[in-house]
């Protein structure tokens, strides 16, 4: 034993519920871990897995033994230890030696102990019993990554929770105290790499000038075992060396290459690797010179090779200039199209990163041929935790549910058992490397993504990529304990709402696999159908009067289904057997055809978008119900965010059920679509300075319009007369919060206001559509035939205060 320590527990201090200490609160424990921890060594891994053992622990009994395999060994010989833990495993026992009780955290290495000490943490906030424990865990793959897509300027693409934590200005931040805590999150749940720019890089990011800055990070993140990561630009040897070229074979290319990844491991020794996008949306690549990506890949390996440093080469490559008329055109054949032919050509220390989809992060989709393909080449299964076409964080949407479904589909290469988290960790084809990269995009907001709720997302990345076999619903469960506390309905309401979100968010979304069906060209959020339609990126539905969907057979499609191992693709070619989820996104079919479920599509797309708005319509009813038993702030947040959600998915379900319903010409059978009793558009409203607009496209607003307020007096109304029986009644408003200003809005009935606000919330649109379309719900109102309903609104900046209907729900 080097020296022994013993920690005093820490007060538990009342703080602050802003959600920053996300799962890793220590609040709730049962069951107490001993206080004397005897630290067997000084690595920086070590110490922190000993103070974090401290930091959590609650009352004291025994004591904790944390240490290597070998430390223990030497220290205390008589204990049976595991022969067969791999890098990074750990081993957690109860036991007693010569009468004394210890509790071993250990590992074969420095990290191990680290993510022994917090499994044990979890085992002790999670209200199990840690006085029988005996755990054996080993990771399902070495590389469990996430990549942040964070720009120099402080940006993040995609990013919905505030600013970059580790860039402003061009240049890293002075202090770095959320990338350290970032870094704690990350190891608490097994993550051992960060790859902290955009893989859209910006080259400055490998400069001489900038990499002592990158240092920084490195050194914040290491007491954590989380690697540093970059993204580079293909083209950097022209952009920021001195050469004339980026040719990956031309010699000086490759010294360039060289002389700057040496520069990096003499300034961070233990950097990770590169993470490289070339040849996709405008990235510069190996195409410019007529290499191949394993060509480009091998370049960037072969530099890191020395060093035990690792290339990860994005799979995300496509045309997106390609030509939509022609029928067999498809973007989902590109990842198979670019790799599968170079497959055994990578550097042993290359990996392909992959989308778990051919297309891109949609809330439904097959998964990736290319993972079967890869039989000789090490592969990452890229997962997204930033909800980029699932509801970028507004919009509740637990992915686990549908991360599991991806992890283990059989893909049944070679017609045997092959599952998908066996295939990317390389377990299926012996591969040296594999493993889990999750695009997660936190940011400086105190709860780092911008919803308490979404922050399951990064906790279940984490523990799928360290063991796949959990469950969703046992990480949702664990996730709620830590996070909110172990009361009982707490955990089961919470649970719950997390474990259905997915499918509502599918059901008033894109149907039958078709996409997700939002605005792809701009924002990624709100509806707009045809934006996938007569553009090159190659999201096309293929939607016309008689039906929908992509012919993807090999019989009369694009041939993307003969990509798949042969019985999968016998599922999929074969409309008796493909799965009612997926229909659309394999075949093309008339909007009449009976589905499984023994619905047309048509009205399985009625049915479903009803249904799942109702649901979401619950979601802020069920929150409510633990009123007083979390934290007034955390509470009163999610609830804020649920009431948005069911607002926006009224607004998601009208938008697709009238264009499916003008585009199909056939009702519902139900005689919901189209028919909206209780609603007077704001453009048959009695208009006091308002003008009435277009609203583009025409299905994101009832009646394809709304009214701004343009108005040189600066204040507008909007009036009509109540018609209905007197009584008690819930009054919805659909404005819109444009980003540019904060416009203000009042809405009276008579001489009672019941609504003044601001729109505060900033959406990334200046255009009237259904990423700005707020629907607001006033319950309770009590109204008397002809009670004049006005609604005011004051623009602010660019914001012109606009409305798009009222209704009156008896
Ligand atoms: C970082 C999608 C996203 C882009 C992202 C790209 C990628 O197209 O919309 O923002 O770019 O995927 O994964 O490289």
């Amino acid at each position: 034993m080097k020296y022994a320590m013993v920690f005093a527990a820490l007060a538990s201090i009342a703080r602050a519920e802003t959600g920053q200490e996300a799962w890793l609160r220590y609040r709730h424990q049962p069951n107490a871990l001993p206080s004397v921890i005897v630290k067997l060594d000084d690595t920086p891994e070590i110490n922190a897995a000993a103070k974090e053992i401290a930091r959590a622990s609650a009352s004291l009994r025994g004591s904790v033994v944390v240490g290597t395999l070998d430390q223990i060994k030497r220290r205390f010989p008589e204990v049976v230890l595991p022969t067969d833990l791999q890098p990074n495993g750990y081993y957690l026992r109860s036991t007693a030696i010569k009468g004394q009780h210890l509790f071993l955290v250990t590992s074969a290495d420095s990290p191990g102990v680290l993510y022994a000490a917090f499994a044990c943490i979890r085992h002790v906030a999670t209200g199990d019993d840690t006085f029988r424990l005996n755990e054996t865990s080993n990771p399902a793959a070495s590389v469990r990554w996430v990549n942040q897509w964070d720009n120099l300027d402080g940006s993040i693409e995609r990013g919905y929770g505030g600013r970059s934590i580790f860039f402003e200005n061009n240049n890293v931040v002075a202090d770095l105290t959320r990338a350290g805590e970032y870094a704690r999150l990350l190891a608490s749940v097994g993550i051992n790499g960060c790859t902290v720019n955009n893989v859209n890089a910006n080259p400055r990011a490998l400069t001489s000038e900038f990499l002592p800055q990158i240092v920084r990070i490195a050194e914040v993140f290491r007491p954590w075992g989380v690697k540093l990561s970059l993204s580079v630009d293909f083209a950097s040897p022209k952009t920021i060396g001195s050469l004339d070229t980026f040719d990956p074979l031309d010699p000086r290319v490759i010294q360039w290459w060289q002389a700057k990844t040496d520069e990096i491991y003499r300034l961070i020794p233990d950097f990770a690797g590169f993470v490289l996008k070339a040849d996709s949306e405008g990235r510069a690549g190996p195409a410019s010179y007529g290499r191949t990506h394993a060509q480009a890949a091998n370049l960037l390996a072969n530099a890191l090779k020395p060093y035990g440093g690792i290339l990860i080469y994005r799979g995300f490559v496509y045309d997106h200039h390609a030509d939509w008329r022609n029928l067999k055109n498809d973007r989902a054949r590109a990842a198979y199209d670019n790799f599968q032919p170079l497959n055994g050509q990578f550097a042993g220390n290359a990996l392909v990163q992959v989308k778990y989809g051919p297309i891109d992060f949609q809330a439904r989709e097959p998964v990736s041929p290319l993972i079967g393909a890869l039989t000789k080449t090490n592969q990452t299964l890229e997962l997204q935790i930033t909800q980029e076409y699932t509801g970028q964080q507004r919009h509740l949407c637990y992915l686990a549910p549908m991360w599991k479904q991806i992890l283990d589909f059989d893909l049944r290469v070679g017609g045997a058992r092959t599952p998908v988290n066996e295939l990317v960790s390389g377990k299926t084809f012996q591969r040296p490397l594999g493993g889990f990269v999750g695009v997660a995009n936190v940011g400086r907001d105190a709860n780092w993504l911008g919803s308490d709720l979404a922050m399951a997302n990064l906790y279940a990345f984490g523990r799928l990529a360290w063991q796949p076999s959990l469950s969703a619903e046992e990480i949702a469960r664990e996730w709620v304990r830590q996070t909110f506390g172990t009361d009982k309905r707490v955990v089961d309401i919470v649970t719950k709402l997390e474990m259905e979100s997915w499918r509502v968010y599918e059901g008033y979304t894109g149907p039958l696999g078709l996409g997700t069906l939002t605005d792809i060209l701009r924002g990624h959020y709100g509806p707009n159908i045809e934006s996938a339609e007569r553009n090159g990126w190659g999201q096309w539905i293929r939607a016309d009067h008689e039906g929908i969907g992509m012919d993807r057979t090999v019989a009369t499609g694009t041939g993307f289904i003969g990509q798949y191992p042969p019985d999968v693709a016998h599922l999929y070619e074969s409309l008796q057997e493909c799965p009612d989820e997926l229909v659309l996104f394999m075949h093309h079919l008339p909007y009449t055809y009976v589905l499984h479920s023994g619905k047309t599509i048509i009205q399985h797309i009625y049915d479903s978008h009803y249904a799942a708005a109702e649901a979401a319509q619950q979601f802020p009813l069920r929150w409510r119900a633990l009123e007083g038993l979390i934290d007034e702030d955390r509470f009163a947040a999610v609830l804020n965010r649920l009431e948005y959600q069911a607002g926006h998915a009224i607004v998601w379900r009208d938008a697709i059920c009238n264009w499916f319903l003008r585009e199909s010409g056939i009702p519902d059978a139900a005689g919901r679509a189209g028919r909206f009793p209780g609603r007077t558009e704001a453009e048959s409203m009695r208009l006091t300075g308002y003008t009435v607009k277009d609203v583009t496209p025409w299905e994101d607003a009832s009646g394809g319009k709304a009214v701004a307020c343009e108005s040189p007096q600066q204040k507008c109304t909007a009036s009509f007369t109540f018609h209905g029986a007197p009584g008690r009644v819930n009054i919805a408003i659909l404005y819109f919060g444009l980003n540019g200003g904060e416009a203000h809005f009042q809405i009276s009935a008579g001489d009672q206001v019941l609504k003044s606000w601001t729109a505060a919330e900033h959406f990334a649109t200046k255009s009237l559509n259904g990423d700005s379309a707020i629907r607001l719900t006033i319950p309770n109102v009590r109204l008397q035939p002809n009670d004049v309903i006005t609604v005011e609104g004051v623009p602010a900046g660019d914001d012109p205060a606009a409305i798009d209907y009222v209704e009156v729900k008896q």
